[in-house]
Order: structure tokens, then sequence, then C-alpha cells
């Protein structure tokens, strides 16, 4: 007599472990722009900028970075990050940890609207 496969054999021991930390990707490119431009995530989230680019870009939401900017902004009790260069093909991990609105800029391109924003809920 015929058997079917042991497609039942698994048992819960191999189920997939519980997600694993949530990666939202943000994309720099040519264009000097952050895609998507604005994402909203939850609190424990990380954020990875990707150069997909030949051009040198930053991820800065720290104002000592940028004196005066007014594109740059964190939520109270948030600490400052910046990613210093991120070369082509390289990225970025920022890990969120405090609600809130982020805006952040790309250093040598602020002036040309390289911004972005991270809404933490
Ligand atoms: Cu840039």
């Amino acid at each position: 007599m015929n058997v079917s496969p042991p497609v039942t054999q698994y048992s819960q021991q191999t189920a997939p472990a519980p997600a694993a930390e949530n990666i939202i990707v943000v994309e720099m490119n040519n264009k000097l722009r952050f895609v998507p431009t604005e994402i909203t995530i939850n609190a424990g989230d990380t954020v990875e900028w990707r150069n997909i680019g030949s051009i040198l870009h930053t991820v800065t939401a720290d104002p000592g970075r940028a004196p005066g900017s007014r594109n740059i902004a964190l939520p109270d009790g948030a600490e400052a990050f910046d990613s210093g260069w991120v070369m082509r093909g390289q990225s970025f991990r920022y890990t969120f940890s405090e609600p809130g609105v982020y805006r952040y800029v790309c250093l040598p391109h602020e002036r040309a609207r390289m911004l972005g924003t991270v809404i933490v809920g």
C-alpha cells in the first residue's frame, strides 16, 4: 500500500521563530533624494538606508553636525545620530526607540533638499 509523503512530520519545533527585528529600507540615490522621503514605523523598528547610487550621502539627525539647520529635529529625549559617509552599495542602520518625529538631512545635499522624515508611532 502506498503511503503519503511525510509532509506532516515537521513538529512545532521547526516552525519559524517569531519575526526578527523589523527593518524598513530607505534608498539614497543619485537624484539626491531619500526614497521614501517619509516613513512611519513602530518603536523598536530599524531603518536601513541604502546608497543605491554612486554619490556619497549621509544620514544626519544631529543638530551639532549642521548648526542652524531647520531641517533636523528630534523628539524630546531622543539621541542624535549621524551615519558618516555612506558609500556606494553600503548601508547604515538605526533602531528607533523613542516615539516622535525625526527630521534628518544628507549633509552635503541639504541645500538640494535631500531631506527625510521618520515618524515613530
Ligand atoms: Cu546626499
